[in-house]
């Protein structure tokens, strides 16, 4: 039937089967129905036909080569963060030092060229990103298409989470805000209830995959009735059934400026996957690994992302740079702001937005932000600010000479282009980066459960028990 309706019947009938559809399940049928090609598979059916040879192809590389030593760990690295130990399985992304991230092979370029784009936009779309990690392959237009109409079918809260964040006390940092409200959405977790009613373990996949898909298709609406209660007059837009992820999140939070919207598709992807070590990444991955539902693997990650370490350091860079502006008095010379960065580093505090545990260059996802806006708004006072502080960090850093990476990270520009937009409320950033981080940790936890991955416990020892590893290591050589 698709494929001999015309887009503006088709994108007709979904808003009105928006309006009258009572069933959740039905709703996600028609949206699936209108825009999928008849001919094209759904993301979960083309999932559902990978996933057995992938499986095997582990099994069969685990029996061949399962007792291959792939690394070896130093003392120094069990006190230190477990920093650049092999011992996490992420099939989405790999992050290199030097080059910076890859999604599925592809650099930040290459997903901005290869995955499909809204009709006159620029930006790749968010939910592209997610079918590329989840299946390795680029979706087609309409594909891509039916998924965000599948995503914005599922939208809707259950009351008591809509309660709950109505109820919230407005100084309730937005992250904490957040991380309840995705925990209270357990209630809906098909994964809970087919594990409790005894599913096979070969199903698990399944029921973690609609979890995965109703949590994307919520995160918009808790994310801007968070922002709308505590910044703006409590009320949010509708969804818009005919629209892409990234033009609903933008128009459920009010902004409905096109450039903003664009922003949002590019923002959402490349904040969404930096392979599995980070602490918001691999957080989901523990928790899920003791198959806790998608809600509660993910609000977890989401505690991680809060710590100013992590993503909160989205929130604490315009704090500095608002502190900087402040203090320099509209003096942005690079004198005034060496000796502004100087300052900081003698007080005992880190430069945020700075640094990374991999990266050893600037941040590819940096340079897309700093591109973007080149592009949008090359002359607006703070970014000038954010371009002279890149000029100015790396040398100070290095001469410092604490930090291994003196180089800028994503969360160094992320607040200067939401601030030209107008979005100023910097203790909402981090919302931002949480629901596009949605995107790159659901996929692997889908594929954990397909490929039956096993509960992770690793193993740690007291002082006193490495000092006696220690000891029998020495004696030995
Ligand atoms: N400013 C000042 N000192 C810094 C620094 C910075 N931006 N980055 C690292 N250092 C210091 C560390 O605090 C550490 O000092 P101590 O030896 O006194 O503990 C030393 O340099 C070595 O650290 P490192 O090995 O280079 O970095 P880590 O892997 O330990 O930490 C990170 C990485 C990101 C936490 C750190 O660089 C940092 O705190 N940066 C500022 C906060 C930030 O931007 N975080 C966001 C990262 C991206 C994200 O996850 O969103």
């Amino acid at each position: 039937m698709s494929t001999i309706l015309s887009t503006q019947t088709r994108n007709m009938l979904a808003r009105s089967a928006f309006k009258q559809c009572s069933s959740k399940y039905t709703l996600q049928l028609v949206a699936n129905r209108l825009y999928s090609n008849a001919s094209e598979k759904t993301l979960k059916e083309t999932f559902a036909e990978i996933i057995p040879a992938k499986a095997e192809e582990i099994k069969a590389f685990k029996k061949q080569y399962g007792k291959t030593v792939i690394d070896e760990v130093r003392l120094e690295q069990a006190y230190g963060g477990m920093r650049g130990i092999k011992g996490i399985v992420w099939e989405g992304s790999v992050l290199d030092p030097e080059e910076g991230i890859r999604f599925r092979g592809r650099t930040i370029p290459d997903i901005q060229k290869q995955l499909p784009k809204a009709p006159g936009g620029d930006e790749p779309l968010p939910e592209a990103l997610f079918w590329l990690l989840l299946t390795g392959e680029v979706p087609t237009e309409s594909q891509v298409k039916a998924l965000s109409a599948d995503l914005a079918s599922r939208s809707k809260l259950p009351d008591h989470v809509t309660n709950l964040l109505d109820n919230f006390p407005k100084e309730l940092h937005p992250m904490a805000q957040f991380s309840a409200a995705v925990t209270s959405l357990e209630t809906e977790s098909k994964f809970a209830k087919a594990y409790a009613e005894g599913v096979t373990k070969t199903e698990y996949w399944k029921y973690t995959f609609e979890d995965s898909l109703d949590l994307l298709g919520k995160l918009p609406v808790i994310a801007s009735k968070i922002y709308r209660n505590v910044f703006k007059n409590g009320k949010i837009n509708q969804i818009d059934a005919n629209a892409d992820y990234g033009k609903n999140f933008a128009n459920l939070l009010g902004y409905e400026n096109n450039e903003f919207v664009e922003l949002m598709r590019l923002y959402l992807t490349i904040h969404s996957d930096h392979e599995g070590g980070n602490v918001s990444a691999h957080t989901t991955h523990l928790v899920g690994s003791a198959l806790s539902s998608p809600f509660l693997s993910f609000s977890a990650g989401l505690n991680g992302l809060a710590g100013p370490l992590h993503g909160r350091a989205n929130q604490e860079v315009l704090e500095w740079l608002f502190k900087l502006r402040e203090e320099v008095k509209g003096d942005y010379s690079k004198e005034t702001i060496e000796k502004y960065l100087w300052d900081t580093l003698n007080s005992g505090r880190v430069v945020p937005g700075y640094g990374h545990a991999v990266l050893r260059k600037t941040d590819p996802r940096y340079i897309a932000q700093r591109e973007f806006a080149l592009k949008h708004f090359p002359d607006y006072e703070l970014f000038k600010l954010v371009s002279t502080i890149y000029q100015v960090a790396p040398k100070v850093l290095t001469e410092h000479g604490k930090t291994k990476n003196p180089w800028p990270n994503v969360d160094s520009h992320s607040g200067v282009l939401l601030q030209y937009y107008g979005m100023t409320e910097a203790s909402f950033y981090t919302v931002l980066f949480g629901v596009a981080r949605a995107f790159g940790v659901l996929p692997q936890l889908i594929i954990d459960r397909a490929v039956g991955a096993p509960i992770e416990r690793p193993k740690s020892f007291s002082t006193e028990k490495y000092k006696e590893l220690i000891q029998n290591i020495t004696s030995k050589n």
